[in-house]
């Protein structure tokens, strides 16, 4: 089987990184440097229409949404546990990371691109706050699910890898109307994760692809 992974540094495709790196999975990455409007070039587009990253190219099929690829690596590498075995649990699992896609995520968008959001002139520090308002509430409801837990299953799953993301993006932003320092339990499962080998790797992958951007612009 012929994985590629579409990636971009800091972007949510990090998820997919560390779910394959965790199955052991082989895997080539492409890196779309989304600085230089790669992730809109004709090519890209005909992967992605929807010019995001990740998208996960299996046998030559492009899949995309995060949520999908967790379920396809969790069925295809099933010794991995990247989902809880009990159907409820599982179920569970992907409900949550459907809230992280569409609740979660849209809340750290605005943050770097507000005028995507609305382009009325001044609007910018008012979608950022609105932005900031919806993230404290999502992150106070994740905080309270991981109260002495390890993570949010009774092992650890994909579930754990999407929230990170969440969270490690969350604290990459200058946030002027929300404070992250209170939210102890995400903060303890950020650096939880941040021991695990899968992410260690991709975040030396995701420093090598920053410098090699840097040096080719
Ligand atoms: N629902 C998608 C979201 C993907 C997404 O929004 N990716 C962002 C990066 S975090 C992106 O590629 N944005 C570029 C754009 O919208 O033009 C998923 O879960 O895979």
């Amino acid at each position: 089987m012929k994985l590629q992974l579409f990636y971009a540094p800091i972007a949510c495709s990090m998820v997919p990184y560390i779910n394959l790196t965790e199955a052991g999975a082989e895997f080539e990455v492409l890196p779309v440097n989304m600085g230089k409007g790669q992730h809109m070039s004709p090519e890209y587009l005909k992967v992605n229409p929807k010019h995001k990253v990740p998208v996960l190219v299996i046998d030559g099929e492009p899949l995309t949404e995060n949520v999908a690829m967790a379920v396809w690596m969790s069925r295809t590498f099933p010794a991995a546990k990247l989902l809880p075995a009990d159907p409820m649990k599982e179920v569970k699992a992907i409900s949550l990371m459907s809230w992280f896609a569409s609740g979660i995520h849209p809340g750290l968008t605005p943050n770097n691109s507000p005028k995507r959001f609305c382009d009325l002139p001044d609007a910018e520090e008012n979608v950022k706050q609105c932005a900031q308002k919806s993230l404290d509430e999502n992150f106070g409801i994740a905080d309270a699910m991981l109260a002495g837990r390890e993570w949010f299953f009774d092992h650890y799953t994909a579930v754990d890898a999407y929230f990170f993301w969440t969270f490690i993006r969350a604290t990459r932003f200058e946030l002027k109307y929300m404070d992250l320092g209170k939210f102890k339990n995400c903060h303890a499962h950020l650096e939880r994760m941040k021991q695990r080998p899968s992410v260690q790797k991709l975040l030396a992958f995701e420093k090598a692809t920053q410098e090699a951007f840097a040096k080719a612009a």
